[in-house]
């Protein structure tokens, strides 16, 4: 019997028959979200508990077989499917779909790793809990996704990324250990924190099985506004006007530029984008507060920021939502964005990050390059203007082939930006990953000595390189 034969059998006995999928289509598996490549797997393998997995872990290791650790497959930078050998397995997580428990004194929720982020929000919400990552995969990314890469989206300014979130984990190591770490302890200073290695490894250290979460108090108010701005120096300034006068009740600020919203018009028709026919706004704001005041006294706060920004010339229009539903459309409009760009084409990404305070100056250098470079590329530009992070994409100019683009062009269009990411001391990839679309840029940024010191991590960890190999290091 090969070594192949063998091991499916030990998938089977572990997981059942039912739980190893070898043929039909896989490609919800196989296929990355953004239809950047497409692999090809020895099995994916979809265990329901700790202990299941642990079992897999051990029989891959044993036969050398390399595991993909996937959760939504929602993920930027193509981690979490297989390469196109056919010997990787996958291992979904999505069985793994509990509420373990919600501990309201605590003010923590426990859940399997492969809870889907938008049924821990509601499960608790209907506890009258806030738990507060959020992001428009929401319906389909996973706790586990979301812990692997670190995800931040769209309240990071108030409650930060997945890991600030995040009290304790549960792991199976790659040799098919578990570890316990689901303390819920605020304070725990004994010795190196193993929750927050993991955090952000984008599955090359081990399998997160399980994680402990911050719960916050429901806010009492919510307010939003969608506001047309003259410049994105005036965004900035918006935002700084926005933490004096909100304070920490300021819980999202989103810029958008006006072409990446002409994509949501275009490509969802049903989608009302308002304050789209001014022709002096390059960009647009969406701006949230939410706290435990009173609606009155809430809105009067919001109300005389909105009223400076205007006297002040950084804003020009706005519409405030009057109720959640219309909240819920003005940020639907943002989160259109990625969808209406996929189905604009094949695009190249850039997430990047830099001092919020020289992004203007950042986007005029770059915009100026980029179109000087590639006439007629357009330039897709809105993102997480509150912790300064810009999806930076570009898509190829109106008519031309996609695909033909970027197998021609992505090469010198990343080195433009990325080396004026550089020369601004910023960051190739705030949120996203790394995977293995940004791998060999990781290794051309990051300095040598933190290259040095994750390898060690990598080597000690993981030495027979089984873990999601080939994902952020090259061995
Ligand atoms: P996957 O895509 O399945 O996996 C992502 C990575 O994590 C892979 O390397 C995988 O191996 C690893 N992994 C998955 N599960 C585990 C596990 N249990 N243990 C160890 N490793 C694991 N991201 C943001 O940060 N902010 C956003 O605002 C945002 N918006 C998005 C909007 C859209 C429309 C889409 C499609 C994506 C968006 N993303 C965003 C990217 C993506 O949703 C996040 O990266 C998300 O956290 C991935 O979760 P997932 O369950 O789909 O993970
Ligand atoms: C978002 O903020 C996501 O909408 C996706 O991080 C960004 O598609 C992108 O570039
Ligand atoms: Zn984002």
């Amino acid at each position: 019997m090969s070594t192949h034969t063998e091991l499916l059998e030990q998938l089977r006995a572990a997981v059942g028959t039912a739980n190893v999928l070898t043929d039909g289509n896989l490609s919800a598996y196989e296929q990355d979200w953004r239809k950047r490549e497409r692999g090809k797997s020895l099995a994916v393998v979809r265990p329901a508990n700790t202990a299941a997995v642990a079992a897999v872990v051990r029989a891959c290791a044993a036969a050398g077989v390399s595991i993909v650790p996937q959760g939504g497959n929602t993920g930027m930078v193509v981690g979490s499917t297989p390469d196109a050998s056919g010997t990787q397995v996958v291992l979904s997580l999505q069985r793994m779909n509990q509420v373990r428990a919600l501990d309201a004194a605590n003010l923590t929720v426990t859940v399997d790793a492969g809870c889907v982020l938008q049924v821990i929000q509601e499960t608790c919400e209907k506890t009258g809990f806030l738990f507060p990552l959020s992001m428009a995969s929401e319906g389909s990314c996973t706790i586990g996704g979301n812990l692997g890469t670190n995800a931040g989206g769209t309240q990071v300014v108030r409650y930060g990324n997945a890991r600030e979130l995040c009290l304790g984990l549960e792991v199976v190591t790659p040799q098919g250990e578990i570890w316990d770490g689901l303390s819920g302890l605020r304070k725990d200073n004994t010795g190196y924190d193993l929750r927050h290695l993991m955090i952000g490894s984008e599955g090359t250290l081990g399998v997160i099985t399980g994680a402990i979460m911050k719960l916050y108090p429901l806010p009492a108010t919510q307010l939003t506004v969608f506001a047309a701005v003259p410049s994105l120096e005036a965004a900035v300034q918006l935002l700084g006007l926005a933490h004096q006068h909100l304070s920490a009740g300021l819980t999202g600020f989103e810029v958008m530029g006006k072409f990446a919203l002409s994509l949501v018009s275009k490509h969802f028709a049903q989608t009302r984008v308002p304050l789209q026919d001014r022709a002096d706004t390059p960009y647009y704001v969406v701006l949230e507060n939410s706290d435990q005041e009173s609606e009155a006294h809430a809105r009067e706060r919001f109300e005389r920021l909105l009223e400076v920004a205007m006297e002040r010339g950084c804003v020009l229009d706005a519409v405030v939502a009057e109720s959640i539903n219309q909240a819920r459309a003005l940020w639907h409009i943002r989160e259109s964005i990625p969808l209406a760009q996929a189905q604009e084409g094949l695009n190249i990404k850039h997430d990047i990050s830099i001092a919020v305070s020289r992004i203007p100056e950042f986007v005029l250098l770059t915009d100026a390059l980029l179109v000087q470079a590639f006439p007629g590329a357009r330039l897709v530009n809105y993102g997480h203007l509150g912790d300064g992070n810009l999806h930076y994409n570009v898509q190829a100019p109106a008519g031309a082939d996609a695909e033909a683009f970027l197998r021609d062009d992505e090469k010198s269009v990343n080195t433009i930006v990325y080396d004026m990411v550089d020369r601004f001391n910023g960051s190739i990839s705030a949120e996203h990953g790394v995977g293995s679309l940004k791998r060999e840029k990781l290794a051309q940024h990051k300095s040598p000595v933190a290259l040095g010191m994750m390898r060690a991590i990598k080597q000690a960890l993981d030495p027979q390189n089984t873990m999601n190999p080939g994902r952020v290091l090259q061995h």
